[in-house]
């Protein structure tokens, strides 16, 4: 993009006149970051302009990617940098007398997701813009988002994340664009204006969503494409007689029910979830969504919509927007007054579905009558998809009743959202290999016999533009000199990385960078929550959300055991370890909120120990979100990457660290299987059970923890600090965690995530780490190599599969 110094400098100072009445002296932090925000928006708003004007002016297939999170974090630097005007931009304002950092750390993160599902997102619409296909986002204009996490006395306390509480500069408000969402009312069959037979809604409640455009900047092409977000509100208003009658509440109940809809992001991760605004959430944006697109294909194309799947396709992310697909029908059968086969024929060939998991409480399903009072008409379209459905079983599997039963869309009283997903759409996908595997051997193998050519593996991958080259500028740096430019948008030239892993200059360079991001980051703690961390230390750093699954516990564990270790034996002198922790409870998660509360006591117990000092420390990282893990995990050395084998579908936290040279501790799941096959075995340490026989013990209820406990007395003893008053004078805090280890509550087995099994080769792992991180120079050896082939990791490779398996998409050129 052309960038004139001049002009920015104008800008700037005119947004600050016109929006503050302030000139440069007296504008604060945040009236600065948000007048260099609309001035860069400035610059990019031509462009964006211009890809509009390209994907109309020669029709071509566009991808929908519809997802209820996008967790976009913040859009300054990203937008600077991936349209080449970051040097100018800074160099300007240090002519003005403005620090850039402080601009910068300004910007509140759109906190739009919960995640992993969500980041994905956010990573995808970064490829696809700078891969220049036509794809975009759509989703919600959550007022808020992801909840701020305090610690208080240990403990996770939520607060409202108001991110919008000063306008978002990115953002364009589309009010012609505007479209309506209908809920309940009564299902009436009779005749339209034209005289046509149809089906329509009588005293259904209307809702206005109002589109919200948010730029997606290409890096180093001309394309930016859209992220679309929904807001909801009234199209009654308020009620004036209402409140000329002083019934003040009543008069804006109306507004505000309207408006709940897109009040807030439900903090779920993997987690059930059955409340009826949430399926408000999911149909008032699925519909606007696809709202948009008929109105696109109607003025480009025309009324035929046979054609329709050649124009469009829509990538289901997980089974939150899936009430899209009996929506389109609706659409089709009664505004179009297409036939039911015609219009079955479009919505088979239109939806892809993308599976995130395979935790049985995460698959979405709907009782039946919340679900017909909320969408009548949705509701009796689904159940004719299902009557022919269930012929199609009754066939495919003669006498097999349990499959007959368990594969209807409706049955137990509820409505299976992932079996419409899987039945309507064309394609199924797993995020890493071995969770595509599990899908179709165990959780999908009814569906996998029955649609096999459906189902396909898409790996996950991150952004190097935001993951690399802005969160780590010194280690990109470090690869430009050696490698030189294209990496950025080829991540797999880092291979030619490696043949510096013997390069003496090479391996100190990357030391000496790693060195400083710890500075960095702990002055960073320092300043933010006075905690104190010794960049001398080993980085162990485990952030992503908590639940048992991912065994944040199993960490702490190994903490206390170290811990005891070091106190009972003063000779045992291991390289100081700093463990960090970041993770967001989901708010109703009791024994998820419980471990972050047993981290923060035993923090507060070693790090206040003088025993330990300068040998182990913990420290919990309040409010962990995106702009926080920019600076994590370029400083870490050590990705914890500890699930029970089978339970994390990729995990992608795991492939930054993996390019920002850390090493990884973890376990034989998810996408940890991908990175240690391109890393190399020896270059990360790979501990526990692996997935098949975790499956196996599960099913033959051969596992016995308590074997375990006999077995090993550090661990019995560790257990058991957890009820004796070692970090909690009462021992009752920690109580629910440890009956669940060692007896099993609420009906559950004991220990269901195996922690016990894992304890020690967890243990001789971490000994592994301590032995390995004294040698520096070989330390930082395999940290070159992890790097050099952290390639694959790329959302460009991932985005170039979807599009070739998948969306078939063609690139356009912006001029
Ligand atoms: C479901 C029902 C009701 C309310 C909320 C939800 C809900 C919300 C969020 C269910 C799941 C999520 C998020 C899931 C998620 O983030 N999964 C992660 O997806 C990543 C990207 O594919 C993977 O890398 C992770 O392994 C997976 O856990």
């Amino acid at each position: 993009m052309t960038f004139d110094a001049e002009q920015f400098k104008e800008n700037l100072t005119a947004r600050l006149r016109r929006q503050y009445g302030k000139d440069i002296s007296q504008a604060n932090k945040h009236d600065l970051f948000d007048a260099v925000s609309a001035s860069a928006l400035e610059i990019i708003m031509p462009n964006w302009m211009e890809t509009r004007k390209a994907y109309e002016a020669k029709p071509t297939k566009q991808l929908c990617y519809l997802s209820a999170e996008f967790l976009m974090g913040r859009a300054l630097s990203n937008n600077l940098i991936n349209s080449g005007i970051m040097d100018q931009v800074k160099e300007v304002l240090k002519g003005m007398n403005i620090n850039y950092d402080l601009v910068e750390d300004e910007e509140p993160d759109a906190g739009l997701g919960n995640g992993g599902l969500g980041r994905l997102a956010a990573c995808f619409l970064d490829s696809l813009a700078t891969l220049e296909y036509p794809g975009h986002g759509y989703g919600i204009r959550y007022q808020y988002g992801m909840f701020e996490q305090h610690i208080e006395d240990g403990y996770q306390v939520e607060y409202p994340d108001n991110w919008l509480k000063h306008r978002d500069p990115w953002e364009t408000k589309r009010s012609d664009l505007a479209v309506t969402v209908k809920f309940g009312g009564q299902i009436k069959y009779g005749k339209t204006p034209d005289g046509q037979d149809r089906f329509y809604l009588e005293n259904a409640e209307e809702i206005i969503a109002t589109p919200y455009d948010m730029p997606i900047v290409a890096y180093g092409s001309n394309t930016v494409n859209t992220l679309r977000l929904w807001q909801a509100s009234s199209p009654n208003g308020f009620d004036l007689q209402l409140f000329n009658d002083m019934q003040y509440h009543r008069a804006v109940e109306r507004q505000n029910d309207a408006e709940n809809i897109s009040r807030v992001l439900y903090p779920n991760d993997n987690g059930p979830m059955g409340k009826e605004l949430r399926l408000r959430q999911q149909y008032f944006f699925s519909s606007a969504s696809l709202q948009d697109l008929i109105h696109h294909y109607v003025n480009t194309v025309g009324t035929d919509f046979s054609k329709f799947h050649e124009y469009h396709v829509i990538q289901l992310n997980d089974t939150h927007p899936v009430v899209a697909i009996p929506e389109l029908m609706r659409i089709l059968l009664d505004e179009y007054n297409v036939g039911w086969d015609d219009a079955w024929n479009v919505v088979t060939k239109t939806f892809a579905y993308t599976n995130h998991t395979i935790l049985a409480e995460a698959l979405e399903k709907w009782p039946i009558d919340v679900f017909q009072r909320l969408l009548p008409r949705v509701y009796q379209i689904i159940e004719e998809i299902n009557r022919r459905l269930v012929i199609e079983l009754r066939q495919k599997f003669p006498e097999d009743y349990y499959n007959q039963n368990h594969m209807a869309i409706i049955h137990d009283g509820k409505v299976y959202m992932a079996w419409l997903a899987i039945h309507a759409g064309f394609s199924v996908n797993g995020v890493a290999a071995l969770h595509t595997e599990l899908l179709k051997t165990q959780e999908l193998k009814n569906w996998y016999t029955l649609y096999p050519e459906k189902f396909n593996n898409k790996t996950n991958g991150v952004t190097q533009r935001r993951w690399l080259l802005s969160s780590n500028p010194e280690l990109a740096e470090f690869i430009t000199k050696r490698i030189g430019h294209g990496w950025e948008k080829e991540l797999s030239l880092l291979k030619g990385l490696e043949k510096f892993a013997d390069d003496e200059a090479s391996i100190n360079e990357l030391i000496a960078i790693k060195r400083h991001n710890k500075e960095k980051l702990a002055e960073y703690l320092k300043h933010t929550q006075n905690e104190f961390l010794d960049p001398e230390s080993i980085f162990d750093t485990q952030v992503k959300r908590l639940h048992e699954y991912k065994r944040q516990l199993l960490n702490v564990l190994h903490i206390m055991y170290e811990y005891n270790r070091i106190v009972e034996d003063p000779s045992y002198n291991p390289p100081a370890h700093t463990y960090i922790f970041g993770a967001k409870a989901a708010s109703g998660y009791r024994r998820a909120k419980a471990i972050i509360k047993l981290i923060n006591a035993v923090a507060d117990r070693v790090n206040n120990d003088r025993r330990v000092r300068g040998k182990l420390r913990v420290v919990f990282v309040e409010n962990y979100r995106v702009s926080v893990a920019e600076k994590i995990i370029p400083a870490s050395d050590v990705s914890e990457q500890i699930s029970t084998a089978g339970y994390e579908a990729s995990g992608t936290s795991n492939m930054k660290f993996m390019m920002n040279g850390a090493l990884t501790i973890g376990t034989l799941d998810g996408a940890n299987i991908e990175i240690v096959e391109e890393a190399g075995e020896e270059n990360a340490f790979i501990f526990g059970l692996k997935a098949d026989e975790i499956i196996k013990m599960k099913s033959e209820h051969t596992y016995n923890p308590q074997k375990y406990l006999d077995r090993n007395p550090q661990l019995a003893k560790v257990v058991n600090q957890l009820v004796d008053g070692t970090y909690d004078p009462s021992g009752m805090l920690f109580k629910e965690i440890h009956d669940s280890i060692v007896y099993g509550v609420e009906g559950q087995p004991a220990d269901v995530f195996f922690l016990l099994a894992d304890f020690d080769s967890y243990c001789q792992a971490q000994e592994q780490i301590a032995k390995e991180y004294a040698d520096q120079k070989t330390w930082a050896r395999k940290c070159l190599l992890n790097i050099a082939n952290s390639g694959k990791f790329s959302s460009d490779r991932t985005i170039e599969d979807y599009v070739k398996d998948i969306w078939k998409l063609k690139k356009v050129t912006v001029k």
